[in-house]
């Protein structure tokens, strides 16, 4: 018999907008799994002896985005490891070559429920990320010029996936510049 799909949720909007943040409070009430495609890069970025090290890095300061096979791959892998059905997919799918080699590589094991937007202007995500880089994130791109660049990025890359998905009627935007508790009270509603 054929396994059943994997649901799955797409968690998008700027850098900074409160994607992880707020997939973490999805997991504690909803119990789904969290996956986010630039923590699984940077992991991998981190693993001793990974043939894609320098690869991500050198796009992960520059705010570009790391070829679909990699990233599809460490997502699948994490989905098919984890034993479970329910799935954020948080940050992915950033452009048009993630959205075909996803398609092409998942599109028949997943049902897609809808894609999550959070809806955050470039102040305030410039503020946030600044201010986590402050704090001591360690991140290489909490720096105003890798900051410009993802920005840049996700106005023309992303932006264009969120159209996609409107276009089917599968956005659901959410006003990100609240407290996150705020926010969260929104995002509940399409999870309860
Ligand atoms: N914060 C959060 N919510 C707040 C709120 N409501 N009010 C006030 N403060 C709030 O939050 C960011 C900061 O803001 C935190 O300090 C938080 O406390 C505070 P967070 O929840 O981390 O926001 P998030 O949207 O997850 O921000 P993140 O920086 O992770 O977003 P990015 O999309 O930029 O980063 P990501 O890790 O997804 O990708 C990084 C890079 O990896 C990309 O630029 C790209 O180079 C690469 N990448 C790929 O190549 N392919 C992929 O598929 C994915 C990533
Ligand atoms: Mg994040």
């Amino acid at each position: 018999i054929m396994a059943s799909k994997y649901n799955v949720v797409f968690v998008l909007g700027g850098p900074g907008a409160g994607k992880g943040t707020q997939c973490a409070k999805i997991v504690e009430e909803f119990g789904y799994v969290h996956l986010s495609a630039g923590d699984l890069l940077r992991e991998e970025r981190a693993k001793p002896g990974s043939e894609f090290g320098e690869l991500i890095e050198g796009h992960i300061t520059n705010g570009t985005i790391v070829p679909v096979e990699i990233t599809c791959s460490l997502l699948e892998r994490a989905m098919k490891d984890s034993d479970k059905n329910d799935f954020l997919i948080d940050g992915f799918p950033r452009n048009e070559n993630n959205l075909e080699g996803w398609n092409d590589q998942m599109g028949e094991k997943v049902d897609l429920k809808f894609v999550l937007f959070f809806d955050c202007p470039l102040e305030t995500c410039t503020e946030r990320c600044l201010a986590r880089g402050a704090a001591g994130s360690g991140r290489s791109d909490d720096n105003m010029e890798s900051l410009r660049k993802r920005f840049d990025t996700y106005m023309n890359a992303t932006m264009p996936i969120i159209k996609h998905y409107e276009g089917k009627d599968l956005v659901r935007k959410m006003d990100a510049t609240s407290p996150p508790d705020n926010v969260f009270d929104e995002v509940k509603k399409l999870f309860a």
